[in-house]
């Protein structure tokens, strides 16, 4: 762990680091070393920049954020070449994907950006001190769920959506959309089974469910509760109307607002 939230639990930072300067009684921090910020000004400099759109992965950050009481401050970054794919928002995430952070107060005390959402939820916990399990072996499976999400369910059920109800929708051949339908299904199985007498995937409630259930969700969004068979799997039914009653998980899937 390199940082806890205050005693008082609303995650307040830690005192400024280097890269910050005194400006009569106030704390200033200076993120201009990030071109991101030319083009989304940070209003409070002093809080992670969130850097995103509410998509199954936009949103597990920001409910990551809203569960831990950090503070920060979301920009909208549409899905559109000209927002993700710009310069700007490239040089923070060279894969011109979102989510991205910047952490003014990052491991050492100076301002840090991060992308990749899995990467972001692993660093928030440490930050956090929180849903990373309490020991070693828990926190190596909720690592091992994660890594299943970020590896399988992620990439499979976005795929699945493409060709079941997005762009690839209207291709004939219908290989490529039985093989995402197949695979989709098959995952579900897995966390089926896994979910078998337990109400989080890794046990106690933790960043893998972070990453996780906001997944399980889009195959709604994409039409395809019927074609994986979503109500043949009654744990993972059970295990979403669960997430979704969680105060922040509700307030983490509208941010950032795109209106
Ligand atoms: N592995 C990345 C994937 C991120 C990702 O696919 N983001 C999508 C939205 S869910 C995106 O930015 N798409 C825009 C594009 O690919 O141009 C992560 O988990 O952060």
């Amino acid at each position: 762990m390199f940082h806890k939230p205050g005693a008082d639990g609303t995650g307040k930072m830690a005192d400024r680091g280097p890269d910050t300067t005194i400006s009569g009684e106030r704390n200033v921090t200076d993120l201009s070393q990030f071109p991101i910020t030319a083009r989304w000004p940070a209003a409070h400099p002093d809080r992670i920049q969130l850097y995103s759109y509410p998509t199954p992965n936009g949103v597990k950050a920001a409910i990551a954020l809203e569960e831990m009481a950090l503070p920060y401050e979301a920009h909208t970054v549409p899905l559109g070449d000209e927002y993700v794919k710009s310069a700007a928002f490239t040089s923070l995430n060279p894969n011109g994907k979102i989510p991205a952070i910047i952490d003014p107060d990052g491991p050492d005390g100076t301002p840090f950006g991060l992308f990749e959402s899995g990467a972001i939820l692993l660093y928030l916990a440490e930050k956090s001190g929180r849903f990373l399990g309490e020991t070693a072996r828990e926190r190596h499976e909720i690592q091992q769920w994660l890594m299943f999400q970020m590896g399988g369910t992620g990439p499979m059920f976005g795929q699945l959506g493409f060709f079941y109800k997005l762009g690839g929708a209207e291709i004939e051949d219908p290989r490529p959309r039985n093989r995402y339908i197949n695979e989709a299904r098959r995952l579900l199985g897995v966390v089926e089974t896994a979910l078998d007498g337990r109400d989080w995937i890794a046990g106690s409630y933790s960043v893998a469910d972070m990453a996780l259930a906001p997944w399980l969700r889009a195959l709604d969004f994409y039409g395809a509760r019927e074609v994986t068979g979503w109500h043949d799997h009654p744990n993972c039914v059970a295990y979403l109307e669960r997430f979704l009653e969680r105060p922040a998980v509700r307030t983490g899937l509208e941010i950032p607002p795109t209106a």
